[in-house]
């Protein structure tokens, strides 16, 4: 089905699988949902590792480029919808760490990964926010690309993670709207309004498409990943589907999609585009984007500024058990 797609490293064909990876991959294979305690290879568990601990960094990491407008928003109403998205997405976060700890990794570990550049997060938040209208591009173009990306992610195979999705993605929805009800007001506000909207759009285009990952020539993981349900569907066809609901809705707004090859193609029944330039996205990845820097050194910053109040959480919880059961204070 996926002629371009690239062999992932390691992945076994049938013939390769132990007994108890076959049944395992049977049980995938008939849409059973796998839960923590249960047997499973040891490239699942370090996929699902990888994959839901970049998602749920994405989701912190991701609240800074809109944090940064919380106090800047042109009237209360829209503060408060702003800052009540801001704190979906710490949840989100939170809802994903929870998931990743059921595969036998503690969140401090995943956030010592996080911190010294070993985990990665999207791509898109190393872009900078300049103007209000970003926080519409964002709502519209980056939650509504998570969206795209998370749906599907409702009926992977493994349990918690499957659960978290279903919870994530009702509130995705909202984030997406309010985005497009921001751009709506300004693409049909004054010029100068509507400019900032076009140079929203244009700027964050781009870097939207590349929240799908590399194209499924250059993805490493998907093959595993999409025979393991760990991924629904492969990026480049994540990316046609982004593209063709998005397209709609610029028009609709009166925008123009910043790629002068964008085209209806009645054949397939889908636009053709133009793909990100692929050096950039590598070079982001590499800790190179316009704010990789600002974006980590805000994480560590918050991490060691907090330190003393989890210290104090967990002084709090032992003193605690320690009235209850005085043995578990040892
Ligand atoms: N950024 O072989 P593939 C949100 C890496 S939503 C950074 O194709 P895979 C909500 C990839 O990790 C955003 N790295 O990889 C929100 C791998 O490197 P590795 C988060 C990327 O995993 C909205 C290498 O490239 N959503 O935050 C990216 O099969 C607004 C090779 O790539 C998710 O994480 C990228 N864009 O497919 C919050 C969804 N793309 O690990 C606040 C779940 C690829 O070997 C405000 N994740 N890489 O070192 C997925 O579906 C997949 O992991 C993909 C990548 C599709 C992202």
């Amino acid at each position: 089905m996926y002629a371009q797609m690239v062999k992932s490293e390691g992945m076994k064909s049938r013939d390769e699988m132990s007994a108890e990876e076959q049944a395992f991959q049977d049980r995938i294979d008939r849409g059973e949902k796998i839960e923590p305690k249960e047997w499973m290879p040891e490239g699942y568990r370090k996929t699902l590792i990888r994959q839901i601990g970049q998602h749920a960094h994405s989701e912190i990491v991701g609240q800074l480029p809109e944090g940064n407008w919380i106090t800047r928003a042109p009237t209360l109403e829209r503060k408060a919808i702003l800052l009540a998205k801001v704190q979906d997405e710490a949840g989100h976060g939170l809802y994903l760490y929870s998931a990743c700890e059921t595969l036998g990794v503690t969140r401090d570990e995943l956030m010592e990964l996080l911190h010294a550049g070993k985990m990665k997060y999207s791509s898109i938040f190393n872009y900078p926010t300049l103007t209000w209208a970003d926080m519409g591009a964002v709502g519209w173009l980056v939650d509504g690309a998570a969206i795209m990306n998370q749906v599907p992610l409702q009926r992977t195979s493994y349990g918690p993670y499957s659960r978290a999705m279903i919870r994530i993605c009702k509130e995705e929805s909202f984030h997406q709207r309010q985005g497009y009800a921001i751009m709506m007001k300004m693409a049909s506000g004054t010029p100068a309004q509507k400019k900032m909207a076009q140079d929203a759009l244009n700027r964050l285009w781009y870097p939207s498409l590349m929240m799908f990952g590399p194209s499924d020539k250059d993805s490493v993981h998907s093959a595993q990943s999409m025979s393991w349900k760990i991924k629904m569907n492969s990026n480049d066809e994540l990316r046609q589907k982004f593209v063709d609901q998005t397209v709609p809705q610029a028009e609709y707004l009166g925008l123009t999609v910043p790629d002068p090859a964008l085209k209806w193609n009645e054949d397939k029944g889908g636009y053709d585009f133009s793909e990100p330039d692929w050096s950039e996205f590598y070079d982001v990845l590499a800790g190179n984007g316009p704010c990789n820097k600002d974006r980590l050194g805000a994480r560590v910053k918050a991490w060691e500024d907090g330190a003393w109040f989890r210290d104090g959480l967990v002084a709090h919880a032992r003193k605690a058990a320690a009235r209850r059961t005085p043995a578990a204070a040892e």
